[in-house]
């Protein structure tokens, strides 16, 4: 694209060549008249030559004053042109340069503004910017608030129901108020009885401590007695029970007299499957006890002397302490290791053969005391 600065210099180009065309014209013009002129001299100066040389001196005078005159003229013309010419040269030239520089000028100024539409661009293009996030701010802001107005609306909501209830707390604070004005008007009469009572009851705690003491050995006893009930109970079952198979009770035993008769070893094995063993008579108590219960019949009971002769021993392992032999006895007549008792009227023992078959006594321990 052709700019400003190049019509410029094409426009002045162009007055340049037309100055010098006209110049050259010019030129040219003066040229051929003067050529013209020089021309017709010599045609006259070949035809007269006869003439001239006789008597038109006058003629080529007037024609060499006319040339002269006519070249004065012309120089005073080029002059007037060249001056002229060198005027508007001067005029163009001035213009040229203030053009030129009002070129330069405009083309720094247009510079400016290039920097200038730069920049105010570059700035558009951040308040564009600026804009766009301060939009977004605002639609973040606008919904904050919408959010915070909605809270508020909530709020204030909360506080209207809050300041009711307040304003009936604060009337309840004032009937409470009132009646606490009431009920400390009789809090010393209360208090003079409360002490009162407090003492009372003081008296009543050391009583009920001393009652649940009393409660609790009581309870004591009770369980005891109950459960020696329960046990006693549960013998006189038993007592009963054997009771009714033939047993007799005797100081927490209890004694079978057999019905047949067999041999000492015998006799034990039968004991032994009743849960009891041949009788071991340690006392004068159960001596006469089991007398009694045999009736005059001779039964065996729970000592002998088998292991060694002479050394009596019970069935559960005692020595012989106790003893009731009777008169003479033991003996040993015949081998004679196993003892019996009941023999009639004769409340004593008698040492006699093991294999003899006789009646037996069996003794259990039913409970211990
Ligand atoms: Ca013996
Ligand atoms: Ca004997």
């Amino acid at each position: 694209m052709e700019t400003a600065q190049d019509k410029y210099i094409n426009s002045n180009c162009t007055t340049e060549n037309k100055l010098d065309k006209q110049n050259s014209k010019n030129t040219l013009f003066l040229s051929s008249n003067l050529y013209e002129g020089m021309s017709v001299d010599e045609d006259d100066q070949a035809t007269h030559s006869t003439r001239r040389n006789l008597g038109l001196n006058i003629a080529w005078r007037r024609y060499y004053n006319l040339t002269a005159v006519c070249v004065v003229l012309l120089c005073v013309i080029l002059l007037t042109v060249v001056t002229v010419l060198w005027v508007k040269y001067n005029d163009l030239n001035t213009e040229n340069n203030q053009l030129q520089t009002s070129y330069n000028n405009l083309t720094m100024q247009k510079e400016q503004l290039q920097t200038s539409y730069n920049n105010l661009t570059m700035q558009k293009d951040q308040l564009q910017t600026s804009y766009n996030n301060l939009t977004m701010q605002k639609d973040q802001l606008q919904t904050s608030y919408n959010n915070l107005t909605m809270q508020k609306d909530q709020l204030q909501t909360s506080y209207n129901n809050l300041t009711m209830q307040k304003d009936q707390l604060q009337t309840s604070y004032n009937n409470l108020t009132i009646e606490r004005d009431q009920l400390q008007s009789t809090n010393y009469d209360l208090s003079r009885e409360k002490d009162q009572q407090e003492a009372k009851l003081k008296e009543l705690t050391k009583e009920m401590i001393t009652l649940q003491a009393r409660y609790n050995n009581m309870t004591n006893k009770s369980d005891q007695l109950q459960k020696e009930k329960d046990t006693i109970q549960m013998n006189l079952a038993a007592i009963v029970s054997h009771f009714k198979l033939g047993w007799r009770y005797l100081n927490s035993k209890i004694y079978y007299v057999s019905a047949g008769k067999k041999t000492w070893s015998e006799s034990r094995q039968d004991c032994r499957n009743r849960g009891a063993d041949l009788a071991v008579i340690n006392s004068r108590e159960k001596q006469d006890f089991i007398v009694n219960q045999l009736s005059n019949s001779r039964a065996w009971i729970g000592v002998s002397d088998r292991d060694r002769e002479g050394v009596w021993k019970w069935v559960d392992g005692t020595p012989l302490t106790t003893k009731f032999w009777c008169g003479g006895e033991p003996n040993n007549a015949g081998e004679e290791d196993c003892a019996e008792t009941g023999f009639p009227n004769r409340n004593c023992w008698n040492d006699r053969n093991c294999e003899t078959e006789e009646t037996w006594i069996c003794e259990k321990v039913l409970f211990s005391n």
